[in-house]
């Protein structure tokens, strides 16, 4: 039994849009979040040890972090082909987006639409920003996925960041036709509708 825990327009968003892809039986618990803007409390309900989403349970088994997640759900179910098997000749790239995401692309889109500009890239480790969106907008150019001709876990994470992508890089073709691609996803409209969200999946809070 697959348990997500989820809060509308949060990270559980992408989370709740690959477990639509999944296509495995699924339990959606919303639970309550601290938000940024102070609203929101630590809800009891919610098994993540910090108090945020998403956490998914999996036969009693508890995982956290978003990549993590979409690596546990990929091994456990392999035959929804949502990512490149050991062995598979694209299981290092795989692997090589799904740590990038978390530990490159989010701190420094957020350092971007806070408008962080004091720290040092070296010393935080995650490179320089134009760097990071010109090995994006690599990818996505080669397309039509970010593995190439393959959907994978990897897009639902891509997708939350470029969703608001338009607040911090100037528009761009490439990046307007991926979105466009991933959200015409049968699944994703799938996962809009039990989002309660109506204004779709947006920012992040
Ligand atoms: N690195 C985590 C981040 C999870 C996270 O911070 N989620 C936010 C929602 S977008 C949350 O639950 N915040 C509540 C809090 O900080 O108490 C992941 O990607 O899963």
């Amino acid at each position: 039994m697959l348990t997500l825990f989820h809060a509308p327009r949060s990270r559980s968003s992408r989370i709740l849009f690959l477990m639509e892809e999944l296509g495995e039986p699924y339990e959606l618990v919303r639970v309550d979040i601290r938000r940024a803007d102070g609203s929101g409390a630590a809800d009891d309900r919610d098994p993540h040890p910090d108090k945020k989403v998403p956490a998914l349970i999996h036969d009693g088994l508890l995982v956290t972090e978003s990549a993590a997640i979409c690596l546990y759900l990929t091994d456990a179910f392999p035959g929804a082909d949502l990512g490149p098997a050991v062995g598979d000749p694209l299981r290092g790239a795989y692997l090589t987006w799904l740590s990038y995401f978390p530990g490159v692309i989010e701190p420094l889109f957020t350092a971007k639409a806070m408008g962080w500009e004091t720290f040092n890239p070296r010393q935080a480790a995650w490179g320089e920003f134009d760097a990071m969106v010109q090995r994006i907008m690599t990818a996505l150019k080669a397309g039509p996925y970010v593995l190439g001709e393959r959907f994978s876990a990897v897009d639902p994470l891509m997708l939350s960041a470029l969703m608001f992508a338009d607040k911090i890089l100037p528009p761009d073709g490439a990046i307007d036709a991926y979105r466009q691609r991933i959200m015409a996803r049968p699944a994703f409209q799938r996962a809009i509708a039990k989002d309660d969200n109506a204004g779709g999946m947006q920012a992040p809070a």
